[in-house]
């Protein structure tokens, strides 16, 4: 599938300097919006007619369930990233169109925004009652399934249920492979595939009962991170549709509508090029700084208002399964914490520290903090007047603690994104270390709040990526040490032990894997077991996939390939110790 390809551009990501890598993550940016090599003959792209018209026609129907008087829903629905857009998405659009009318359901509940719930992904019956609580009392509703790669049974559930039930939903997927390309791995308990499914929903199309978007991107930076180009375009799909639904899309003709949304699709794709064209000395500073508060233990954390907040929380978020990271490497926080995060399940902070979001938290967390560490503060800001810009004054609690930390070796940067040019209004307290101004020059008023959020995201993810592949937990562009927590990084895990062990057979990389989430050197005795069980069995369990690889090149056995692991820091030098080029 071409979310799980690798991707040219980045080939060599994990020998670069930080200014080759933030041209390397560019470069696959601007693949959303026009995909080189040869996908782009054989695929439908972002501006294919048949995407824009399918994107016109939801927001056609989107359109008439957020002005009806009748109980109507619309529901946003995924797995991990995805999931986490839909409740952005739902969340932003509750706060302007009246009636509640925007509901989302996310694999694993509210826990999931927070922290990775993979397990539960594959739980199709979890996503059907989910979606049916959500939905119980409505009419219509218009159900938006995500699924990056077409693969997470949680939506294939859903889905199915959705086109069982037709005269109550309207069903939609996005994601970003072909149909012929959707997982046709059995799914747990189920005599159906997502490829099964989505082949159904392709012939509901054809009569309008159904729509599927499904534009390919080329490969991730970061082979499989769907977190990154998966999640920016399922944010401007999604807001693309919306923000026509809001304009007005009833009154104008199929041709107006269509030309519309291929206009809003544009200002994504000239805010992407806007925003990498004047954000270089930004990212490439945070990404410097970044990388030095991971290598010295110490942390990143993002504080931002609003989406921007929601997107810093998304993001620290992935790095935890993506690339092995601790739960305190990447952290996220929002003005208001919870009140302002507005998540159904509400305040759930007293599961555990990854669940508090609030500055207060941030600010208790620096108090208890030691002086000898190293931290990067990162404050986005989405315009001057930003209410994060007046949290780190040092009259609050927040700016008096960022004072203190700043004192020692910690490093606080401000990034202002502005639509207007030039404009500053105000002065940043002494203790910041650098203010970036990116100044992105906008004709749209109804976006623009947007398209500012979505540079957000840019910039998390680049800093992110980026000192994660500077500190080496990527070898070539492939997250070598990612966490095996559910079916589809169960076989995402088995490619790439292919790729750097080509000679070696699926069935081959399979056994060398079982050896190494089991511990064993025979695997009879584990074979027989289902993929959910090495996946329960994997989940807690360190550096799984580089084992693996470790005794597929070199023919060791598990104890042997841990010994050799452990003699290493960095999980890219210990590979590049036995793969060959
Ligand atoms: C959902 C997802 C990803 C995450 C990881 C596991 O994928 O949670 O967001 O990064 O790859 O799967 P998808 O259903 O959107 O393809």
């Amino acid at each position: 599938p071409y979310t799980e390809a690798a991707n040219k551009i980045t080939d060599d990501i994990d020998v670069c300097d930080v200014a080759g890598i933030f041209e390397k993550l560019k470069q696959c940016d601007f693949e959303m919006f026009e995909p080189k090599g040869q996908q782009q003959y054989f695929f439908q792209t972002l501006f294919h007619d048949d995407v824009i018209e399918a994107i016109s026609k939801v927001a056609n129907i989107a359109a008439d369930i957020m002005t009806s008087q009748t109980p109507n829903a619309i529901v946003i629905s995924g797995c991990g990233t995805s999931g986490r857009v839909a409740f952005l998405t739902a969340r932003s659009l509750n706060k302007i169109v009246p009636g509640e009318k925007f509901r989302y359901t996310i694999a694993g509940g509210d826990k999931a925004l927070f922290t990775s719930q993979e397990a539960p992904e594959d739980n199709r019956k979890a996503g059907v009652n989910d979606l049916i609580k959500s939905t119980i009392d409505d009419v219509k509703v218009l159900y938006i399934g995500i699924t990056c790669g077409l693969s997470a049974p949680y939506v294939a559930g859903q889905l199915d249920y959705c086109m069982d039930n037709l005269d109550k939903f309207v069903p939609v997927i996005i994601g970003f492979n072909p149909v012929y390309l959707a997982r046709k791995n059995p799914i747990y308990d189920w005599d159906k595939t997502f490829y099964d499914v989505v082949t159904r929903l392709e012939r509901l199309t054809s009569q309008r009962k159904g729509f599927l978007i499904n534009p390919v991107l080329g490969g991730e930076a970061i082979t499989g991170s769907s977190r990154m180009k998966g999640g920016s375009i399922t944010m401007v799909i999604l807001q693309t549709i919306f923000t026509h639904a809001l304009n007005g899309v009833l009154t104008s003709s199929d041709m107006t509508s269509q030309l519309e949304c291929k206009n809003l699709l544009k200002s994504y794709q000239n805010t992407c090029r806007l925003f990498y064209e004047s954000s270089t000395t930004t990212v490439t500073t945070l990404m410097t700084s970044a990388t030095q508060s991971l290598k010295s233990n110490s942390s990143v954390y993002y504080v931002s208002s609003g989406g921007s907040g929601v997107l810093g929380i998304v993001d620290s978020t992935e790095c935890i399964p993506t690339y092995g990271a601790s739960l305190d490497d990447v952290r996220g926080f929002i003005v208001g914490g919870y009140g302002e995060f507005n998540n159904a399940e509400g305040d759930i902070g007293s599961l555990g520290k990854n669940y508090q979001i609030g500055c207060d938290d941030l600010s208790k967390l620096l108090k208890l903090r030691d002086l000898e560490h190293n931290d990067t503060i990162l404050v986005v800001a989405k315009s001057w007047d930003d209410p994060v810009l007046n949290e780190i004054q040092v009259e609050k609690d927040l700016g008096t603690q960022l004072k203190l930390v700043a004192a020692s070796q910690s490093n606080v940067y401000v990034v202002v994104i502005d639509t207007e040019q030039g404009k500053r209004e105000k002065n940043m307290p002494d203790y910041v270390a650098k203010l970036f101004v990116i100044s992105i020059d906008l004709n749209e008023e109804l976006l623009s709040e947007n398209l500012i959020e979505i540079c957000s995201k840019w910039i998390f993810n680049a800093v992110s990526t980026g000192a994660h592949v500077l500190i080496g937990k990527v070898f070539r562009n492939y997250m070598v040490d990612l966490k095996v927590s559910n079916q589809k990084l169960f076989h995402r895990s088995i490619g790439i032990i292919q790729r750097f062990c080509p000679s070696v057979s699926e069935q081959e990389a399979m056994t060398y894997l079982l050896k190494s989430i089991h511990d064993v050197t025979n695997v009879d005795d584990v074979m027989h077991r289902s993929i959910k069980d090495h996946v329960l069995r994997a989940t807690p369990k360190d550096k799984v996939v580089p084992t693996a690889i470790v005794m597929a090149t070199t023919k060791c056995d598990v104890t042997q390939a841990r010994q050799l692991l452990s003699k290493y820091h960095v999980i890219r030098d210990a590979l590049s110790s036995v793969v060959t080029p």
